[in-house]
């Protein structure tokens, strides 16, 4: 992975950048307010795009870049020059507001309509662009032109969470969405899926009922973004096949580190169609380069208050950075046969797992992702996914939940874009030739050309000519329905094994895994008022796994009931597990905690071994600036928590700075003049940080301090070294794991 030095925030960039060996220094922003016009910036990439006046055809001079943006003086709408921006017309200066006023008219009218409706689920979201280049190995199954060989594809991904509106925090505890759009020669693929491999419902009929419950009670819309409420464990509860996705929620798997660090899931089987008609089961997974890591709960809680915009900031500022995140595209395969099922799994059951064990995950491509969007309303908000988008050599299956999808999607953007027309949208336009056949309809910004806009004609030459499969058409695979099939509102019966799969899952974890499932059922449940609904949750989890029962009966007092027969006879696997694997530690936040009188050769020496290994180190002291030997400071100890960093060191002992916040104060907390008078942010940054199992350390005469912090040299991960190399690489193996996993509470009790 190629990585530029640059800074990881871009609000430090223009500092980071002066100081780069071998980089020249950019110039000073011109910060004032320009008098004179000046050029304006040439287009990004993703602000040019086929011309939207035939989409049948070339450019025909409507440049998107035009459309968007141009010109160095203020135009109305209409590209009339303006005077004045700042007054309304009025009848003398202390006069009347003249209904005259048109420029006023059109501003205010404009922005009172900037708000569309936001995504009645997955509101909150983040995105980026990025290339997709296939290896070539799902040749054999697939004939999608896009998974050949070094065929490089476009795609703009989009995370979010699920449950939150547009505003709200980026670290709750919620499933994460994952929706890649690959603008492929064959016509645009949508892939949109989630960072859990299961969903809570088999059938897509109960979509409203499922995301009613999980959304804010509607008498008082609370809370906001959070599963930890009645309504939500109240269906839960009684609709069991919610279960498995429930516990993977449940598990840290519900508080990601990062979408960075996330893996993706199609979740649904497909039916993937090779080059000679042949077709091939199959689900899509997404295994990020960075490895799969998670928050802890306090972390996660303690972010949504310092900065909500945690995920958004960490992806952006990645890309900025030049560490551009990857993710290999992988399938599992399954043979294609009339009962669909693979070693007892029913493929067409979404709340059902194949695992990787049985059938390994075969990875037919890298995604990387590479820049950010130019403009979030634009892109982010407007791009429009749908299950539905395939292209030839994928199809679907007859998953009752991938079938309501197939509708549900284009019905949502004809509100939320507010027409039929919304693939003509920059962001969503194919980067195939688009000849459809579909006319008008609000917003429409297409010049059609021809007459006749329907088949057969003699007018427009026979045009548009069908394309059968030899001609890349995509063409549905003819699927046997089965002899006699009644017309029913019925689910089969593998479908009613809602346990057997989430206790695979439970007991596929490690044993500090386990912890934190139980403690995050404990405190969902303990926000219940109902005590009928956590009597119901802890029967379900009797089924899953009685110890897990026990514990958090015993952590809500109440008794724990027997499970209602024997438990499901399962194996666990271990894929499943996101502790024990060692990961690269690319991209990781390494905090070097120094002052004035701080090692200044210590931090440089950090500092270069973190870029060195394409970390990111961000220096915290007392106050902005710089330190001796012109080292930048990218955060002070008033406006950091140890939350944003993997690992932090100290080559300093900072003494309270003179700064706002906590200085005098800060001596005399301590009470002891004579005592330490370490700033009790850098404690909190340390104790903290060790609390949620991250690496800390320090160079020669920290040791006291980080003794005081609760950081004793003995404790597992705790490294002291007086060389900073040393003690850099040391910091940089046990990162590798992550966390310091021994260092949580034993799990004594969690089998
Ligand atoms: Fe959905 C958005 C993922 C089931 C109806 N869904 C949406 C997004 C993701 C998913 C990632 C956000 C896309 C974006 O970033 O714009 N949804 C899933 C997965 C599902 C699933 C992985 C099950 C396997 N969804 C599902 C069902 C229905 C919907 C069963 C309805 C019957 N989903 C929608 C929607 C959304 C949506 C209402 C809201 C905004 C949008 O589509 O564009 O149509």
């Amino acid at each position: 992975m190629a990585h530029s030095r640059r800074a990881h925030d871009s609000r430090d960039r223009t500092a980071q950048e002066t100081e780069l060996p071998g980089r020249p220094a950019p110039e000073a922003p011109h910060l004032e307010e320009p008098v004179e016009p000046r050029e304006p910036l040439p287009p990004k990439p993703d602000q040019t795009g086929p011309g939207t006046y035939s989409p049948t055809g070339e450019a025909t001079g409507a440049d998107q870049a035009v459309l968007a943006q141009s010109g160095a003086r203020l135009t109305n709408t209409q590209g009339a020059r303006l005077p004045d921006s700042d007054h309304s017309l009025k009848a003398g200066e202390r006069g009347p507001v003249l209904l005259q006023d048109h420029h006023l008219r059109e501003k205010i009218t404009h922005f009172d309509h900037e708000r569309i409706p936001e995504r009645v689920v997955h509101a909150r979201g983040a995105a980026a662009h990025g290339v997709f280049r296939g290896y070539g190995t799902a040749a054999t199954v697939s004939k999608a032109h896009f998974l050949g060989e070094g065929v490089e594809t476009p795609v703009f991904v989009r995370f979010s969470t699920v449950l939150g509106s547009r505003g709200s925090a980026d670290t709750v505890r919620d499933t994460r969405g994952f929706a890649t759009k690959f603008y492929t020669a064959e016509g645009t693929f949508d892939l949109v899926g989630n960072n859990i491999p299961v969903f809570f419902i088999q059938d897509a009929i109960k979509f409203p009922d499922v995301i009613h419950a999980g959304k804010p009670h509607p008498d008082r819309e609370i809370p906001q973004a959070q599963s930890a409420h009645d309504t939500f464990w109240d269906f839960v509860s009684l609709h069991t096949e919610a279960t498995h996705h429930t516990l993977w929620n449940m598990s840290d798997r519900g508080i990601p580190r990062s979408f960075r660090m996330m893996e993706g899931f199609g979740i649904h089987t497909f039916r993937l169609v090779d080059a000679g008609g042949r077709t091939t089961l199959a689900k899509f997974h997404w295994k990020p380069k960075l490895g799969v890591h998670s928050l802890t709960w306090e972390e996660a809680q303690i972010i949504n208050g310092v900065d909500p915009d945690f995920h958004r900031r960490d992806l952006a500022d990645a890309i900025e950075a030049g560490a551009f995140p990857e993710w290999e595209l992988g399938v599992q395969t399954f043979p294609d046969t009339p009962e669909q099922t693979f070693e007892g799994v029913d493929l067409l059951d979404p709340t059902k797992i194949v695992p990787e064990e049985w059938a390994p995950v075969q990875p037919v491509g890298l995604l990387t992702l590479n820049a950010n969007p130019s403009n979030y309303f634009a892109e982010t908000e407007q791009v429009a996914f749908h299950p539905g988008h395939l292209v030839p050599g994928i199809d679907v299956t007859d998953d009752p939940l991938l079938a309501g999808r197939l509708f549900s999607y284009i019905d949502t953007q004809i509100t939320r874009l507010g027409g039929p027309n919304f693939a003509q949208i920059p962001v969503n336009r194919p980067h195939a030739p688009v000849n459809d056949m579909l006319r008008d309809g609000m917003h429409q910004t297409a010049v059609h050309a021809g007459v006749a806009p329907y088949r057969p004609n003699s007018l427009d030459g026979g045009c548009p000519f069908l394309a059968g499969a030899d001609e890349r058409g995509f063409v549905e695979t003819p699927v046997a329905i089965p002899q006699g099939a009644r017309k029913v509102r019925e689910a089969p019966a593998s479908f009613d094994d809602h346990t057997s799969h989430p206790r695979r899952f439970y007991l596929s974890l490690t044993p500090v895994e386990r912890e934190h499932v139980i403690a995050a059922y404990t405190f969902e449940l303990s926000k219940c008022y109902e005590n009928a609904i956590k009597e119901r949750t802890l029967r379900v989890l009797a089924d899953i796994d009685p110890g897990l029962c026990a514990q958090v009966a015993a952590g809500l007092g109440l008794p724990a009931p027997e499970p209602s027969g024997p438990l499901a006879d399962v194996e666990p696997s271990p894929a499943l597990s996101q502790v024990g694997r060692a990961w690269p530690v690319t991209g990781r936040v390494l905090g070097i905690v120094a002052d004035g009188d701080g090692d200044i050769d210590a931090v440089r020496t950090l500092r270069e071994a973190a870029l060195d290994a394409d970390m990111v180190p961000l220096v915290i002291a007392p106050k902005g600036g710089r330190l001796a030997d012109g080292i930048d400071v990218q955060r002070t100890f008033a406006n950091t928590r140890s939350v944003e960093f993997d690992a932090i060191v100290l080559a300093g002992v900072p003494a309270p700075g003179d700064d706002a916040y906590g200085a005098r104060d800060a001596k005399a907390a301590h009470g002891d003049p004579d005592g330490l008078t370490t700033d009790p942010r850098v404690l909190r940054l340390l104790s903290e940080a060790y609390r949620h199992a991250k690496v800390v350390g320090g160079v020669k005469g920290t040791g006291e301090v980080l003794g005081a912090a609760g950081c004793h040299e003995q404790s597992p991960g705790v490294v002291l070294d007086s060389d900073a190399r040393n003690l850099f690489d040391q910091v940089a193996a046990l990162l590798r794991q992550h966390r310091v996993w021994d260092r949580f509470p034993s799990g004594d009790g969690v089998e």
